[in-house]
């Protein structure tokens, strides 16, 4: 029997924040949006366009109405949807042999083969989703636009992916600062579809349940070092494999240019450095490979202190909590 141990102990309640303990108990936070959600601030580039904010409310509503195990209901994208979707795909699909590290580029046939990826279709997120689950477990949810960092590293401890269905506003496809389809689809899917970046990101995640604020905000930080913006040395050339990189035909560019500063990526360092997010990073952190990004990443985590050790059971799709003695 599992017992509920945010309940069952009584005595850590106001040290140990809440967390989700089966999977289903995401449905709980995953409508907490931060920003950008339905409303856009003044300086977002489709605030004065009603058509698009009109549009961002329909996904904002499909998102708030999702309930774990609901299909993720298919969207008609516009013409006008689908045209930003083809710039950003063209731009990006003809730069990926130079600048994306192997593992994305071995996967991206795949999603073509698979999940209809091309220019002319935006793919919908229950393909991607049911073929991410075949690759290694991953799901996708909805989600309405940014989640704090505690609640989305939380998804990933259960390997979900929180994603967002809406596109970036058609004004500037090289770059947006939030997340859009175009990032989760081209940035994100691809990495989560092999088998040890699924592992390494839900670490980070299980890693993140019960941690006192502090931690979160570097893991947070290391997360957007790494899986946002991470680039690695692959047969003596530099290649991205940080989603932020991978959806945006500016910034990929950018980044693998001499304009940039880039350091050595090493746990203790890069997670206490602050960081712009709505401009092109000043700053990268480049690991020696992608592998030892994985395993620095892991080290650094089973530094740690929690008073308790938590593993995933993929069964009951749950994580068991084990008190330490
Ligand atoms: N800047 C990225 C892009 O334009 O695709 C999105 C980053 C979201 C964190
Ligand atoms: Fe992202």
């Amino acid at each position: 029997l599992v017992q509920d141990w945010n309940t069952k102990n009584k005595q850590n309640k106001d040290s140990v924040p809440w967390f989700p303990q089966k999977i289903n108990d995401i449905d709980q936070f995953a409508n907490r949006i931060l920003s950008y959600g339905a409303e856009l601030d003044a300086d977002h580039p489709g605030f004065r366009d009603q058509t698009y904010r009109e549009r961002r409310k329909f996904f904002a509503d499909i998102a708030f109405n999702y309930k774990h195990g609901d299909k993720i209901p298919t969207i008609d994208y516009t013409p006008e949807e689908i045209a930003t979707w083809r710039t950003v795909y063209n731009e990006l699909t003809v730069l990926y042999p130079k600048y994306a590290c192997q593992e994305f580029n071995y996967i991206f046939p795949l999603l073509q083969q698979n999940c209809g990826f091309g220019p002319n279709k935006i793919p919908q997120l229950q393909d991607v989703s049911d073929f991410l689950k075949d690759c290694t477990g991953y799901t996708i949810r909805p989600v309405a636009g940014l989640l704090s960092s505690r609640d989305f590293l939380a998804g990933l401890a259960f390997r979900v992916f929180h994603s967002t269905q809406y596109i970036r506003h058609n004004s500037d496809p090289k770059y947006t600062p939030e997340p859009d389809i175009c990032h989760e689809l081209l940035g994100h899917v691809p990495l989560f579809a092999d088998v040890e970046f699924a592992q390494f990101s839900q670490e980070i995640g299980l890693a993140s349940l019960g941690a006192p604020d502090d931690i979160i905000e570097k893991l947070a930080t290391l997360y957007w070092f790494t899986i946002e913006f991470g680039i690695c040395q692959q047969d003596g050339q530099t290649k991205a494999y940080g989603a932020g990189l991978l959806s945006s035909f500016g910034e990929l560019q950018y980044a693998l240019s001499d304009k940039p500063e880039i350091v050595a990526f090493d746990p203790a360092v890069t997670c206490v450095t602050k960081y712009p997010i709505t401009e092109y990073q000043p700053k990268y952190f480049l690991a020696e490979s992608f592998a030892s990004a994985k395993n620095k990443l892991k080290s650094w985590a089973a530094t740690i202190n929690r008073p308790f050790q938590i593993r995933y059971n993929a069964y009951t799709q749950r994580v068991e909590i084990l008190d330490k003695v």
